[in-house]
């Protein structure tokens, strides 16, 4: 049987895990058997990118990680991945920054991940990439003559032709993510934006409307939603639900509804349109007055991108605004905390709260909005408030389905949510759970790989070594440096 090899950009390691914010870890877990190898960053900075990798075995798991540079780090981190990709990949194009400096930061952290992993890979390994991070990896490994099967996965969005070609290295990046021999989307909407933009940017054959070839064979696409493990999150929110915190928050309540959000700490989230809606639902239904309270918990996120630390800010004023506004001597109407908190505590809070909210302006799927359908009571269950920009809507139609920039309309969705009758709630939810019950993290592992296993082989690139690793790094750093000049216009 073929070893899984997945690559990320962070490793977490099984110590880190219970705390830590970031959908894809939990994405991946129904993956990790044991024999599969993990690699990626150690979250470590140090003087200089190791290309050789540390490795450490837990539960029959060898995580194998390298440390990064400080420059790197600022250029393919900070600079490229967090201040170009996911503003632009999130249709945030006023937030775009480019430097060619970071981008060549950025291929140069993709050749040091290449360095460092292909000494550990074995003939038939199946190696799975995730995410923006990683978009050239598959390139860079090609170049050092692995011919394995090598599938890409993005876990956010993926934006049409008019808002890639901004990005001036667009044609260079799809290139690269061509040396993948399949690549995958959370929806379909993703998937259809990547082959137009693919179509509009580099010279590919579509051979079908999932597959297209170029100079050195296929490569596919495929649509494999991320899930969660419904029943194991439900028996964590069913057991949590008597666990000191979430009584501890019962009692805090005293008798009043809750809504919650849990999200990272992140501009795609649409919180501060999300405090302001809820500042709204009490001008709009002042009824609701004293009888609900928000709990946001926003788990700080890149605090080193100089917009995250303007939105923490923002936010601290927002919290502010409404609670000055609106609160009592005995009632604050919005209870906000910046840090990450233990997974079955959330899953706990999810399960006594009446409503939902899950309002991004972007999102590749989201599984705050999956982890709070599980963790409902079904006999009496809670609303979700989802935003149609997250790619979980996609499937959840029995949401309350906002536009999170209409401020009004998501304050009426609370409303509503607040006023629902309990056999509407029930009908929703038991919807709700057959739809997530049908795309689960194992589905989304299992549906990927038996994808990638099937998936054509590519040819040899010219110059390179068939199957063994070409320690030559001086001749494929020149490669990578002539395919940056040739990609990146002259000013
Ligand atoms: P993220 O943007 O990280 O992931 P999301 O899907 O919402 O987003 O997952 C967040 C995960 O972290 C959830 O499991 C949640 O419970 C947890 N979490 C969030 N805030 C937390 C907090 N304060 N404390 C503790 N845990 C917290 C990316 C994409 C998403 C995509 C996932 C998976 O941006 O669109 O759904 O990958 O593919």
């Amino acid at each position: 049987m073929s070893r899984l090899v997945i690559v990320s950009n962070r490793v977490s390691l099984p110590t880190e895990r219970g705390t830590k914010a970031g959908g894809l870890a939990v994405a991946l877990d129904e993956a990790m058997i044991p024999g599969s190898l993990w690699f990626g960053w150690s979250g470590r900075r140090a003087a200089s990118t190791s290309t050789r990798a540390k490795i450490v075995t837990h539960g029959g798991i060898d995580f194998a990680t390298i440390d990064l540079g400080e420059a790197d780090y600022t250029r393919f981190y900070a600079g490229f991945s967090n201040g170009a990709l996911w503003p632009l990949l999130h249709y945030r194009t006023g937030l775009f920054e480019f430097r060619r400096d970071d981008y060549n930061g950025y291929r140069s952290v993709n050749v040091a991940f290449a360095d460092a992993l292909a000494p550990l890979l074995r003939p038939d390994d199946l190696i799975w990439i995730h995410d923006y991070q990683l978009l050239t990896l598959a390139a860079e490994l090609r170049s050092l003559g692995i011919t394995n099967r090598i599938g890409l996965f993005l876990h956010i969005p993926f934006v049409p032709p008019a808002f890639l070609h901004i990005m001036p290295t667009a044609a260079a990046l799809l290139e690269a993510m061509t040396s993948a021999n399949l690549i995958g989307f959370q929806t379909e909407g993703d998937r259809l934006n990547f082959m137009e933009s693919l179509n509009s940017c580099i010279n590919v054959t579509q051979i079908n409307d999932r597959c297209f070839s170029h100079s050195c064979g296929q490569t596919e696409t495929i649509v494999t939603p991320v899930g969660i493990d419904v029943d194991g999150f439900t028996s964590m929110a069913q057991r949590a639900a008597n666990r000191p915190d979430t009584l501890r928050l019962t009692s805090s309540l005293v008798g009043r509804a809750l809504a919650i959000g849990v999200d990272r700490l992140d501009y795609t989230k649409g919180l501060p349109q999300r405090f302001d809606a809820f500042g709204q639902l009490f001008r709009r239904h002042p009824e609701h007055l004293r009888r609900v309270s928000l709990l946001q918990i926003a788990a700080r996120s890149r605090e080193d991108v100089d917009r995250y630390q303007a939105l923490r800010r923002e936010l601290d004023r927002k919290v502010g605004d409404v609670n000055g506004e609106f609160s009592d001597f005995d009632w604050t109407p919005l209870r906000y905390m910046t840090r990450a908190v233990n997974r079955s505590t959330i899953a706990g809070f999810y399960r006594i709260a009446k409503i939902g909210l899950v309002t991004p302006l972007r999102d590749g799927m989201n599984l705050v909005a999956k982890e709070f359908i599980a963790a409902q009571n079904p006999e009496d269950p809670g609303v979700l408030i989802l935003s149609r920009f997250a790619g979980a809507s996609e499937r959840l139609e029995d949401a309350l389905i906002v536009n999170p920039f209409d401020v009004d309309a998501v304050a009426d969705a609370i409303h509503r949510g607040l006023i629902m009758d309990k056999f509407e709630r029930i009908a929703r939810h038991s919807a709700l759970l057959a739809a997530i019950r049908s795309q689960t993290a194992a589905s989304f592992c299992t549906q990927f790989i038996d994808a990638l296993k099937a998936a054509p082989l590519q040819a040899i690139r010219p110059g390179h070594r068939n199957g063994h690793y070409n320690s030559s790094k001086k001749s494929r750093r020149f490669l990578v440096r002539e395919r940056n000049d040739a990609s990146v216009p002259s000013p």
